[in-house]
């Protein structure tokens, strides 16, 4: 190898670690998002599973989603105001239309924890 395909290797090696890095970092701190169809929110230990995803629906489609969860609470998805109860090692499923353009939290209530975001757009 000369000394500038050497730094050119080098140089190559150092982009591909960079990209990789910032690839990875992009993987954690981005929160799963879930487009349309049936979505599943899962509560271990009253906490999302894989952190606050986001739900995306288009105005006027369904909007439908299911909480498994391991603690007993009430859900509370901000914006529509629908509230419902889940027992400990429960589901419960919710399915309205996507009618209010924007974000809307949806929460463990009585621990005010969000556990998803449902984005209208
Ligand atoms: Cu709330």
């Amino acid at each position: 190898m000369s000394r500038n395909t050497r730094i050119a290797v080098l140089v190559g090696a150092v982009v591909v670690a960079v990209v990789a890095f910032v690839l990875a970092k992009g993987g954690s701190t981005n929160r799963a998002t879930h487009t349309s169809g049936h979505a599943y929110i899962y509560i271990i230990g009253g906490k999302p599973k894989g952190g606050v995803q986001t739900l995306t629906y288009n105005k006027g489609e369904q909007v439908l989603f299911t909480v498994v969860s391991d603690v007993a609470d009430e859900i509370h998805v901000h914006g529509f105001n629908f509230k419902k109860d889940v027992s400990k090692n429960g589901s419960v499923s919710f399915a309205f239309p996507a009618t209010d353009q924007g974000g809307h939290v949806i929460e463990l209530e009585h621990r005010g924890e969000q556990i998803a975001n449902l984005e209208v757009r």
